[in-house]
């Protein structure tokens, strides 16, 4: 027999807000106890803020606690804000991308027991059960998508199919063969198997249902194109690793935006220049503290991702914040084919390599795939070398980039002075996906 529950707890997620203003205010006292006595990074972030232990005595007061920002995670590598001893951990993730140090998260069983839940409640709401067959092609490995949905694909008590991504062919056989239901998958992957299943007229062999698609921006009309293409209904899934990874915030079957497990994390809105807390309904940077791990819990932590949050009742009856899509970045992090890149980590790679500062780097999607080109101006010494030597310049680069962001990207070495110069402030990126 299965071990499974049903992972629709209407006494959690459609709880009275005051209820769930109770239930944050309890929690979050317990976790900034907890943080206070075990982290000396978040003690000397508050000391340095003036914030004493004793001016926290409600959720009322979180505003007075310091944020935390990837650039801390960062600092505090790799052990820094562990709140528990490395013995009562059992698990460690990692944002995609990979800059000099990588971000690292840590979980204890009781940590990936929620998060299971969180995408539990995923599946749920894109009407998942123990009948369905769930084929995650996200990323197994370090990265949480592949671990997070079959976590929460195992709780609901679904056949799961741990596929990871890649093999195209492979994936479309399975998905035949073993009539897979629930597409857990990003959305351009999932655009890429929807065309290719259409192309080889497999469509009616495909038994999908639904598909849980996340980890990076994407519009309402590739969610009505992947729809259309497999015959299915396309749910938006959020997350991040310094969080648990995805099933922090997931849509349910009205599509207008993802309710946040706020059982347990407490979201805000801030003016990303300010820091200043908006009210609902207001563009801003999203902020998470998450109120029930034990080993990575962080305070204010802040997602750079910019959303509006909205507490209108949802007629699917939870009454979880929602939060819109992501509709941009507070700072200049590229999400290219899942991979988080940043623009100072193309730029190190040049510099270390002799070249000017003068680059731009340009996305596009073709295909369904993203296509990441690097355009970089030479020197004048290197525009006079022969073209064999430019190409192999530019296999050398390509190189360079790919051990820095584990992507490939296409290089183009440029004239001297080609690339516009701007008064403002450069305009490093063109991003013609039209994601936001
Ligand atoms: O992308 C976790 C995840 C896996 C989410 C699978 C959903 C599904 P990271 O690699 O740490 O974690 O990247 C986190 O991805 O700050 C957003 O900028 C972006 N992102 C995640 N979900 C969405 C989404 C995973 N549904 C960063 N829409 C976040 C837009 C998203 N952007």
């Amino acid at each position: 027999m299965k071990n499974m529950e049903h992972y629709f707890h209407p006494e959690i997620e459609c709880a009275s807000r005051e209820q769930i203003r109770e239930w944050q205010n309890e929690r979050f006292l317990k976790t900034f106890k907890h943080v206070y006595d075990n982290v000396e990074y978040y003690r000397n972030r508050m000391k340095e803020k003036g914030v004493e232990f004793g001016d926290i005595q409600s959720i009322d007061d979180l505003h007075k606690l310091p944020f935390l920002t990837k650039d801390d995670l960062r600092d505090a590598y790799p052990y820094g804000l562990l709140a528990v001893p490395l013995q009562d951990c059992v698990r460690i993730q990692s944002t995609s991308g990979t800059t000099g140090k990588r971000v690292v998260a840590f979980y204890t069983q009781h940590d990936i027991d929620l998060w299971d839940d969180c995408c539990a409640r995923a599946i749920c709401a894109a009407g998942g059960t123990k009948d369905d067959v769930v084929h995650v092609c996200y990323g197994y490995g370090l990265f949480t998508g592949g671990p997070g949905l079959n976590g929460g694909s195992h709780k609901v008590g679904s056949l799961t199919l741990p596929m990871s991504s890649g093999n195209t062919d492979r994936q479309i056989q399975f998905m035949c063969d073993l009539g897979s239901t629930i597409l857990c998958c990003t959305p351009s992957y999932a655009a890429y198997l929807a065309e290719s299943i259409c192309e080889r007229g497999l469509r009616d062999q495909i038994k999908l249902k639904a598909g849980i698609f996340g980890a990076e921006a994407w519009t309402e009309e590739m969610r009505r194109d992947i729809e259309n293409k497999l015959g299915i209904k396309a749910y938006d899934i959020y997350g991040l690793t310094e969080i648990s990874g995805p099933g922090v915030a997931f849509e349910c079957s009205e599509q207008t935006g993802m309710h946040i497990n706020e059982d347990h994390f407490i979201a805000e809105i801030i003016d990303p220049k300010t820091g200043e807390v908006l009210p609902d309904g207001e563009k801003g940077e999203l902020v998470f503290t998450s109120i029930t791990k034990q080993a990575f819990p962080l305070i204010r932590y802040r997602t750079k991702d910019i959303c509006v949050l909205t507490h209108e009742k949802c007629s699917c009856g939870r009454t979880f914040v929602k939060m819109s899509k992501p509709m941009g970045r507070s700072d200049d992090m590229l999400i290219v084919k899942g991979v988080n890149v940043f623009p100072s980590q193309i730029e190190t790679v040049l510099l270390n390599k002799g070249y000017p500062a003068n680059y731009q780097i340009v996305v596009s999607r073709e295909n369904n795939s993203d296509k990441l080109e690097v355009m970089v101006e030479m020197t004048p010494e290197m525009f006079s070398d022969s073209l064999s030597q430019i190409s192999s310049r530019e296999k050398e680069l390509v190189d360079a980039l790919k051990a820095m962001l584990g992507i490939y990207a296409v290089v183009h070495l440029v004239a001297p002075k080609s690339i516009t110069r701007s008064e403002g402030k450069a305009v490093r990126i063109i991003d013609k996906r039209n994601l936001y």
